[in-house]
């Protein structure tokens, strides 16, 4: 594709370069693949495609007799609702089945038959703990964890009716009585996706709304499911304190070894970094300066979390770390991996290394992971990278000379840690003062993908931009996050250039407390996505603070270029927690008026949250700057009645 066309499809300068050079050596991409789907089937774009039984496909016309329901009878309002929860269902096993490994690998751990992997963060997995009731006094802190991560794994199964427990001891009171009257309470993850499988099954459930509610707790059970592998994450690797890094493409290096780990898990990637380390010299005595391992997608973002491994791409431009010429292993784990890097890999002498049974592509080097011989694997496919180097192809390297500066690392605590360096005795009061001064106008946590249907990293960057220059303090996951940092937003760049004058305060009031060797960035970067669940603990402990429900909370979430299961089922359990989320891609939804009203209209009734769909990014901003400026204006005007009458804040009112 030419330079011009590019820069119509991407905002990533360094993309723009490699996709012009991709044109001259004839690779076709996902860039190039979408063109050639066009136009898509505007059955499946509304959600009016049936393919539940194989009497199907069924496709509505709604003006067409005969034609305006599927061949068992199903409108068009019961198909859309089956279809779009039926991501959530996916989305929804793959958090929770990535949850699932870490706890087994904790567990594994605390009996010893994980041996090179060790419980990092003692603190953490003490809080935790004590979160969810497990006694610890005069206990041994393996026995602890033994506990911790067998309380995880019954949150898959467990047969009882309580609800969940990551769910049931991270929500306030109020979310705990709206979810058991909504009949949303997850009591085990995997029954909530078999259920909702079953509930969408032909002949099942034909109302939209009762499948919709299925389809919600499958949602909250994807929650259960992230919130506890963050948690257990951390504690077997340690919580991320800030660290300083680059992304884009030029943090490949031509001198040396590039791997990219590729992928969510990190009990691969953070072995695949020990063992970068480790086999160090072995790199040089192959000619190669040493290894630079960097990272693409939500393992990435781990990494960078933990270690400070600079970020080579986000979804979007996955397929261009290949093009460089000068990676020599992409190693996968699970999720998010387009298969088309391989078509790369065999035009370049990059290997595709798979290293789980549940995802392989063929053609590719597939080197078993295994917890039990954790560090030899994550060597073995070190070493075979350390091979490939001496196979490039010097005609081919083009290594775009782009990259920007990170400020990352702020899990929960770390921004807690921050925020004590003004208060110690209260930190979160930072943020909420600064809210009910006026001074800061809210919170948005950008989340999500990149998707095709949107120019590449442009409505992420320009939402936020927007939000920025009216003091809104912003947050981020995933490959927003990756938008973001290519962007030079999550360095002090970006606040230079687009903080208002509340939010530039308010940053560098912190930053000059905050005993860093970095200025503070403008975006905080939170982690991968299962990592949304620090966010969540963020909105639950400033409401907690203010002493109000979420609902009434001046926070606001968008995925501007949302794309997979998974980033469907995060936005669904987002609105159930009351918050408005922005998603800048339009979901097959339109098929049916009711379900697109229930998703935009009645969620906001029923859970105070709800979905603003618009794929236009500065109207998107406007809409969701206008709905923090409510709340928060909402939140003044009850204060002031309440000190007036001495009494306390209403805790009824809609947000
Ligand atoms: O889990 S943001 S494209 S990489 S799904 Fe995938 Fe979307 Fe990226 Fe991370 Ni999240
Ligand atoms: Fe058609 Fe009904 Fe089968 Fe769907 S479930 S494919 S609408 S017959």
């Amino acid at each position: 594709m030419s330079t011009v066309e590019m820069e119509k499809r991407t905002v990533d300068p360094a993309a723009v370069e490699m996709l012009s050079a991709a044109c001259d050596c004839k690779i076709l991409t996902s860039w190039d693949r979408y063109k050639a789907q066009q136009p898509q089937c505007k059955f499946g774009l509304t959600g009016i495609c049936c393919r539940i039984c194989i009497q199907g496909p069924c496709r509505i016309i709604p003006s067409k007799p005969g034609q305006d329901k599927g061949i068992c009878g199903a409108s068009a309002f019961t198909i859309v609702a089956r279809n779009i929860v039926r991501y959530i269902a996916g989305g929804a096993s793959a958090h929770s089945d990535h949850g699932r490994e870490i706890a087994y690998t904790l567990l594994h751990t605390a009996e010893g038959h994980a041996k090179d992997y060790k419980i990092t963060d003692e603190k953490k997995l003490r809080e935790v703990a004590d979160r969810i009731g497990i006694a610890q006094e005069g206990r041994d802190v393996v026995d602890v964890a033994k506990d911790v991560a067998v309380k995880a794994l019954e949150d898959f199964g467990k047969y009882d009716h309580e609800p969940c427990t990551w769910l049931d001891t991270t929500i306030d009171e109020e979310r705990k009585q709206k979810f058991k009257h909504t009949q949303i309470t997850p009591t085990a993850i995997d029954r909530s996706v078999t259920q909702l499988l079953h509930q969408t099954h032909i002949g099942t459930d034909a109302d939209p709304v009762n499948i919709i509610f299925g389809g919600l707790k499958a949602a909250l059970a994807d929650y259960t499911g992230m919130y506890l592998a963050t948690d257990l994450t951390d504690v077997l690797f340690g919580t991320p304190e800030p660290v300083i890094t680059e992304a884009n493409l030029g943090v490949l290096d031509a001198d040396k070894v590039n791997v990219a780990v590729h992928g969510h898990n990190p009990l691969l990637s953070q072995m695949v970094v020990y063992a970068a380390r480790e086999l160090e010299k072995d790199a040089i005595a192959a000619g190669a300066k040493g290894i630079n391992l960097v990272g693409i997608c939500c393992t990435g973002n781990e990494v960078l979390m933990r270690e400070g491994i600079p970020t080579a791409s986000n979804f979007g431009s996955q397929e261009l770390v290949i093009m460089t010429g000068a990676l020599d292993a992409m190693i996968m784990d699970v999720q998010c991996i387009a298969p088309g890097v391989k078509d790369l890999c065999n035009c370049f002498h990059t290997i595709l290394v798979t290293t789980s049974n549940i995802s392989k592509v063929p053609g590719s080097v597939h080197i078993e992971f295994n917890e039990a011989t954790a560090m030899d694997d994550a060597k073995k496919i070190i070493r075979l990278a350390i091979e490939q180097f001496g196979k490039r192809v010097p005609d081919k390297i083009q290594i775009p000379q782009l990259k920007k500066q990170v400020v990352g690392g702020f899990s929960y605590e770390a921004l807690m840690d921050l925020f004590a360096k003004i208060n110690p005795d209260n930190p979160i009061s930072v943020l909420t003062d600064a809210i009910e001064a006026g001074e800061i106008k809210g919170v948005c946590a950008f989340a999500g993908c990149n998707n095709q249907k949107t120019i590449h990293d442009h409505a992420t960057i320009t939402i936020a931009k927007e939000l920025a220059k009216k003091d809104v303090f912003l947050v981020s996951t995933g490959c927003a996050a990756g938008a973001l940092a290519k962007a030079g937003l999550l360095s002090a760049e970006g606040v230079e250039a687009y903080a208002g004058p509340g939010l530039k305060a308010f940053i560098k009031r912190l930053e000059e407390k905050s005993g860093l060797n970095a200025s503070l960035p403008l975006v905080f970067h939170m982690g991968s996505c299962v990592d949304n669940s620090r966010i969540a603990r963020l909105w639950s402990n400033m409401a907690k603070n203010m002493n109000i429900p979420v609902p009434q909370l001046p926070f606001v979430a968008s995925a501007p270029e949302a794309m997979s299961e998974k980033a469907i089922s995060i936005g669904s359990w987002v609105i159930t927690m009351g918050i408005p989320c922005h998603v800048g891609v339009l979901p097959p939804l339109e098929g049916s008026e009711l379900v697109y009203g229930v998703t935009t209209q009645i969620a906001r009734d029923v859970f105070g949250g709800y979905f603003i769909f618009d794929t236009d990014p500065e109207s998107a901003a406007q809409k969701l700057y206008d709905r923090l400026e409510k709340r928060a204006w909402k939140l003044r005007i009850h204060k002031i009645a309440a000190e007036k009458y001495d009494s306390t804040p209403d805790q009824g009112y809609e947000g």
